[in-house]
C-alpha cells in the first residue's frame, strides 16, 4: 500500500456514459463506447470521496442539433454554427451541430443499464438550457463564473460548488466522448485547479485517431494527466 498524499480527497466524474453515445442504438453512437463500462464499474468500485455521473439531458429545441438550424448547410451529420450569447451578442464561437441526442427523459438519455449506478453519490444534468451546448461538466462554453446566479448568467452546473463544498483535491475522469465532453471537462476541471487525471480505458473518441490525438495534446497542455488503470490507487 502506497502512502497517499497528505493532501489528497479524490472525486470520480463519470462523463454522458448514455445510451444516445453508444451503439447498438444510440443516436450519437461513440465507437466501442459501451466497450468502457468495465473500465467505470471497477472505478466505482474504488472508494473515492465522491463519485459523480453527469448526463447530456436536452430539450427538444437545443441549439447544438442540427435539425433545429434551418438552411441546408446543416442537414448535414455534423456541420458548423455560430453560437451567440443570450445575454451578450458580441461574444460568439464556432461550433459543432449533432444528430439529436439525450432529449430528457427518453430512453436515449438514461445511463447504460450495466452501469453500477447504486455506487454513483450523484447525477449532474447538463446541457438543459436549450440556448447553449454545454459540453463541460464544470461550466457553459462561455466559462462563466461558475458561481454567478443572477438572472444574466448561463453557467448552471452545480459540479464547480460540491466539489468545493466537499474539499475535493483531485479529480479523475472516464466517460464519453473523450473528444468533446471528457475533454472539456478535464480541461475546466485543471482549470479549476483539481490534479486531473483522465483514465484513457475508461474513455473513447468519437474520431478515435485524429480526434482522440488532438484531445490528448489540449489535455496534457492544459496540464491534464493521462493515465492507465495499471497500478490505480486512491487511498486516502
Ligand atoms: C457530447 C456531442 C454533443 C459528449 C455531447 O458528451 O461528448 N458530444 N453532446
Ligand atoms: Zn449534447
Amino acid at each position: 500500500m502506497s502512502q497517499a498524499p497528505q493532501n489528497f480527497k479524490p472525486a470520480l466524474l463519470v462523463v454522458d456514459v448514455q445510451e444516445d453515445f453508444c451503439p447498438p442504438n444510440g443516436s450519437l453512437a461513440v465507437p466501442n463506447g459501451r466497450d468502457i463500462v468495465p473500465t467505470v464499474n471497477e472505478l466505482l468500485s474504488l472508494p473515492f470521496a465522491i463519485k459523480v455521473a453527469t448526463r447530456d439531458w436536452h430539450p427538444r429545441d437545443h441549439i447544438s442539433f442540427a435539425s433545429n438550424h434551418a438552411g441546408p448547410e446543416n442537414i448535414a451529420y455534423v456541420s458548423k454554427t455560430i453560437i451567440i450569447h443570450p445575454f451578450d451578442p458580441s461574444r460568439t464561437y464556432e461550433t459543432l451541430l449533432w444528430p439529436p441526442h439525450c432529449i430528457q427523459d427518453t430512453p436515449g438519455a438514461q445511463l447504460l443499464s450495466e452501469l453500477h449506478r447504486n455506487r454513483i453519490d450523484m447525477i449532474i444534468d447538463k446541457g438543459k438550457d436549450s440556448r447553449l451546448e454545454m459540453y463541460s461538466s464544470f461550466t457553459d462554453p462561455f466559462h462563466e463564473a461558475p458561481f454567478t446566479s443572477d438572472s444574466t448568467s448561463v453557467s448552471t452546473s452545480e459540479l464547480p460548488r460540491l466539489l468545493q463544498e466537499k474539499g475535493i483535491t483531485h479529480v479523475y475522469i472516464v466517460g464519453l466522448a473523450q473528444d468533446y465532453c471528457v475533454r472539456a471537462s478535464a480541461i475546466d476541471s485543471a482549470r479549476f485547479g483539481y490534479t486531473t487525471f483522465v483514465v484513457k480505458e475508461g474513455t473513447m473518441a468519437v474520431d478515435p485517431v485524429e480526434g482522440w490525438k488532438e484531445a490528448e495534446r489540449s489535455m496534457l497542455e492544459a496540464g491534464v494527466r493521462i493515465v492507465g488503470m495499471e497500478g490505480m490507487e486512491v487511498a486516502w
